[in-house]
């Protein structure tokens, strides 16, 4: 099945090639019906199961992770804003599980992080959440488990899935809508690795630098190894490798919106599309400010981009990643004009710095904020078993999984701004559990305008946040790179 659904028939196409039981209930054939017993038919408006299932993400390539619905990615699940719904989770694993709806402004009974006190999902039960979606646009939900030395458990595993909340009133104006989901699978451990960061604009802080260079230099010294990275031996997009899966079939003249998710548990991707620009709309699901054109989307884990694309270049061409090694592993889509045929092409676009500031209009100022945390973050080199560790102010959040006492304390109503400042030379994929965010500043500007929940903060860099303490309790921020972030890279916020 093609991957393009125009909007009226995207449910349709879905029920055929999706779990049924994530669909709504109104959407069911009478004969996927009768798979529920009447008990579990009385129940939420969806149901997602966890369990560990083989996925084939090439011809006899098939990879056993855990997923939802037994299907990588997880379903589509649309909801509308402001309309409340109820979701079932059984997990059917032997593990305990939570479920982040990640980008939603939801109470923490519902958000799905234990360090919050969400409650786990046990192994073999299942809990019942409801909630009001919020705000609007492209969304996501995935496990938030740890996984630690554990390469099959967390974001490893194929549990993540993209979450669309409609609007009230969706401007619309595109032919097709497209969500891809960009995950990589088999990971390895190897000690160091470097991740590619020349896509940013290149303002290092020198202090920033000399710290960070100071303190590795010292461990190396010390005779220390360097850390573990995380490395991959195949990539998908939504699940399947390049070549391997149905081309995007596209008609010239035609506009289609891609909803690109970054699934990956701790790389960087970028996307591009041989003779075609990207018009972003918006970024994690929030419309800017200015939609501009681009020639390469770079993508952040966790991090969504919305672009639209005038089909107007026909051929047969590889969508893909920019990094060779990971396209040629699979990390690309084939996108296939109506009467054009041959082998997918592949041409490498010139080099691009990815500024979140070209979609601000400029010059924007930002609201002045009631107060300012600042927050340094360091990496302790291999410090944990051979694990880099991390800290915030020089703690790191404990790894017993236990609730930590929250280390910054808000007043509700507040605008609160957090200076962050890198003294690691690695890039941080940065998050903030159930708020959206606003850069007030990035790359050396102040700004106003772009909301998000995750932003990627370059080695030795700095950038400033706000956000407003409007959705009381206690609230993870933590870098979304699994790596990190199961080793310390994580604080709690809390308002009451
Ligand atoms: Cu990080």
């Amino acid at each position: 099945m093609s991957t393009l659904f125009t909007r009226r028939g995207f449910l349709e196409a879905l029920a055929l090639s999706a779990g049924a039981t994530a669909l709504p209930r109104s959407s069911l054939s009478a004969a996927m019906q009768a798979s529920w017993s009447p008990d579990e038919s009385q129940s939420g408006d969806y149901a997602l199961r966890i369990k560990v299932s083989p996925v084939e993400i090439a011809p006899n390539r098939i990879i056993s992770m855990t997923t939802y619905n037994g299907q990588f990615p997880g379903p589509l699940i649309r909801l509308k804003e402001g309309q409340p719904v109820t979701v079932d989770i059984f997990n059917e694993t032997d593990v305990p599980e939570q479920l982040h709806w990640h980008g939603q402004a939801v109470p923490v009974d519902v958000d799905g992080a234990s360090e919050e006190g969400t409650p786990f999902i046990p192994a073999h039960g299942k809990r019942r959440i409801a909630f009001t979606p919020r705000p609007a646009g492209f969304r996501f939900y995935h496990t938030h488990n740890r996984a630690g030395a554990d390469l099959a458990a967390g974001q490893y595993s194929g549990e993540v899935g993209p979450v669309y909340i409609e609007s009230k009133n969706e401007p619309g104006n595109y032919d097709g809508e497209i969500f891809l989901v960009l995950k990589e699978f088999e990971p390895t451990f190897s000690r160091g690795g470097d991740m590619p960061q020349d896509f940013l604009p290149p303002l290092e802080v020198k202090s920033l630098h000399d710290q960070g260079e100071g303190t590795m230099k010292a461990s190396l010294a010390k005779g220390m190894p360097k850390g573990y990275e995380v490395g991959y031996r195949s990539f998908t997009i939504n699940g399947r490798m390049l070549g391997h899966g149905e081309p995007i079939r596209v008609k010239r003249g035609e506009r289609v919106l891609f909803h690109v998710l970054n699934g990956s548990a701790t790389e960087i991707r970028s996307l591009a599309l041989p003779g075609h620009t990207f018009r972003v709309i918006a970024l994690d699901g929030n419309p800017v400010p200015n939609p501009a054109h681009v020639p390469v989307l770079w993508i952040g884990t966790a991090e969504r981009v919305s672009a639209i694309v005038e089909m107007n270049h026909p051929g047969v061409w590889i969508m893909g990643d920019l990094d060779d090694d990971d396209r040629r592993h699979g990390m690309g889509i084939v996108v296939e004009y109506a009467g054009q045929k041959g082998k997918a092409e592949w041409v490498k676009p010139a080099p691009y710095h990815w500024n979140y500031l070209h979609f601000a209009k400029p010059g924007a100022a930002s609201v002045p904020s009631d107060e300012t945390f600042d927050m340094i973050f360091v990496k302790d080199n291999a410090a944990e078993e051979g694990f880099n560790r991390w800290t915030i102010n020089g703690a790191a959040y404990p790894m017993t999984g236990e609730i930590a006492p929250a280390s910054f304390h808000l007043k509700q109503g507040e605008r609160y701004r957090i200076r962050m400042r890198n003294a690691s030379d690695d890039i941080h994929p940065i998050h903030l559990h159930r708020h959206s965010f606003e850069i007030t500043k990035i790359f050396g500007k102040t700004t106003a305008g772009i909301l998000k929940d995750v932003v990627m903060l370059g080695g030795y860099q700095e950038a400033e946040i706000d956000f407003v303490a409007d959705n009381p309790g206690l609230t993870l921020f933590h870098c979304h790179q699994q790596l990190h972030m199961d080793f310390g890279f994580m604080a709690l916020l809390e308002y009451l």
